[in-house]
């Protein structure tokens, strides 16, 4: 009775949509299954995460360049685009039979949990999600697929008039559309709940009840003039919803502070675990410190300013007892990320490295690591900033860090460096005299002077602002003469080391780039 001997084939564009909403569906669930976990074992946030762990060191570099601190939206975006394309081929495969897609949903679902178990943040309940969205979206799959492959061999039914078979194909038609707007709508419900119950297991509420420590003593008040504001220049302070945001975790880590705890263990004296209550009762300090990235390219963005309220690291070093040999703390943070920071530098009286709980008048920021962080003045983050710190262990240099492992290096003081805020490249402007300015950093030295000229011709002394420590930036300002045309403007800082800014133009790896900043204006 059946006359086509290969069996009823969907239409491309229903199997093309049924793959995509299986998808969808199966993600929504995964999601909604890792909010009663851990929000990071979601299959799509677990295969970001080790998708970023593996990502080749040049394709990491060009995304930062490109897109900026939205490098992880960028990658979210395009796992979507990615899956979505899979998605579609795998319902265009199955036009004939479910199996094709229901083994594409399969292997999508092996790689969630392959991708989970390698997280170094999740347990094995990590993969639950992966392995619930796989059997969702393969059932989903097939029930939709059943559904449409029967409406599309109703009409060729032996007992079907005309009329019956207009009628079927109508209630086939129609059987197709409710299905497949059921699953939508059940992926729309599942992902909606999984980030609204993700959202209340996070740590904000927590955050915001803390009170301030009660025996921090406060930084000296940033004197009238740190800044050139004004005149184009960042404020002194950054505002913390400002501060520049550089770290590897496509969600944010939510880490109560009453489950924190910091392991300080390795060539130590004295193993210690410390809570978050006792570091609070500890001697804190609040100190104004100027952070930098070393991914921020000449004249770049990643560099910001806060005062930091914390425990000095020297104070539970000198309580654990560092043994002879010990080169470096090796620190580690709740995600897996891991750095290396010289003992001398953490050990040094004169240099307030911190376990920071505060950041200007707040606690810290989640993103920018709460409930513990490091800060090491004159050292790049990558070196010494850990968030979400958990452990520090005393090692030697020969243990490998994370960004050590991708090529880039294993000490890394800031570079002197300087930078045009005022005019912006390719500015248009009034012909006359005219303020550039800028700012200046050389954390842990200090600033000596800030050079400017204009197309290649003398130098000219720029006036600084009121100096407030030497682990922070410091802005600078210079008035120049330009007649109508277009100009090169250049700037080049000098420490109090004595050392003047190469002109040599190097790249962010391995330890930070070199180079004048430069920015092209037009006068009229
Ligand atoms: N856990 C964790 N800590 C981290 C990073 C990270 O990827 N993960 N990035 C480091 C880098 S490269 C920098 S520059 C600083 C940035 O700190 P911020 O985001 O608070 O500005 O954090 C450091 N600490
Ligand atoms: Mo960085």
């Amino acid at each position: 009775m059946n006359d086509t001997p290969a069996g009823p084939v969907l239409r491309r564009s229903v199997a093309g949509l049924i793959g995509l909403l299986a998808a969808a569906f199966a993600l929504a669930v995964g999601h909604l299954v890792a909010a009663l976990i851990q929000p990071n074992s979601s299959p799509y946030l677990a295969v970001g995460n080790t998708a970023i762990d593996f990502t080749p060191e040049p394709v990491k570099a060009f995304a930062i360049r490109t897109f900026g601190e939205s490098d992880k939206v960028a990658l979210l975006v395009g796992m979507a685009v990615v899956i979505a394309l899979v998605a579609v081929l795998a319902g265009l495969l199955s036009r004939r039979s479910p199996r094709p897609g229901t083994v594409v949903i399969g292997l999508f679902g092996v790689i969630g949990v392959a991708a989970a178990l390698w997280r170094p943040d999740l347990g094995v309940l990590g993969v639950l999600p992966s392995a619930v969205a796989a059997f969702a979206g393969a059932g989903a799959f097939s029930w939709l697929h059943s559904v449409a492959l029967r409406a599309t061999a109703a009409p060729n039914g032996a007992d079907s008039g005309p009329d019956a078979g207009e009628d079927s194909t109508h209630q086939g038609r129609r059987r197709v559309l409710v299905s497949t707007a059921a699953v939508a709508a059940g992926a729309g419900v599942a992902g909606l709940g999984g980030q609204l119950l993700s959202r209340q297991g996070g740590v904000e509420a927590s955050r915001q009840a803390l009170a301030p420590p009660r025996n921090a003593r406060p930084a000296p008040k940033i004197p009238q003039g740190a800044d050139f504001a004004r005149v184009g220049t960042p404020t002194f302070i950054t505002p913390n919803a400002d501060f520049y945001r550089i770290d590897t975790a496509l969600s944010v880590p939510q880490i109560r502070p009453e489950d924190w705890q910091l392991r300080v263990h390795g060539m130590v004296d004295r193993e210690l675990t410390l809570g978050y209550e006792d570091l609070k009762a500890r001697n804190v300090v609040e100190r104004t410190i100027t952070m930098t990235c070393v991914s921020n390219e000449v004249g770049g963005p990643y560099i910001s300013t806060a005062n930091f309220v914390g425990v000095p690291i020297r104070d539970v070093l000198a309580e654990a007892g560092v043994r002879a040999g010990a080169e470096q703390v090796f620190s580690t943070s709740e995600d897996g990320y891991t750095a290396g920071t010289p003992v001398e530098v953490l050990t040094d009286p004169n240099r307030d490295a911190l376990l920071a709980i505060g950041m200007n008048d707040e606690p810290l920021p989640a993103q920018h690591g709460f409930p513990v962080r490091m800060v090491v003045p004159g050292l790049y983050g990558f070196v010494s900033a850990t968030k979400w710190v958990v452990d520090l262990e005393l090692t030697t240099f020969d243990k490998q860090t994370y960004w050590e492992e991708r090529g880039w290096a294993e000490r890394a003081p800031i570079k002197t460096q300087s930078r045009i805020d005022s005019p912006g490249g390719f500015d248009q402007l009034p012909a006359g005299r005219t303020t550039v300015a800028g700012i200046a950093w050389a954390q842990h030295t200090g600033i000596d002077r800030v050079e400017v000229r204009a197309d290649g011709g003398p130098w000219q002394q720029a006036q600084l602002s009121t100096e407030v420590n030497t682990d922070t930036w410091r802005m600078w300002r210079v008035e120049l003469d330009l007649a109508p045309g277009g100009h090169t403007l250049e700037c080049r800082a000098t420490d109090r080391s004595g050392y003047t800014q190469t002109p040599e133009r190097v790249g962010v790896i391995p330890d930070g780039a070199t180079g004048w900043h430069s920015v092209f204006v037009t006068a009229t």
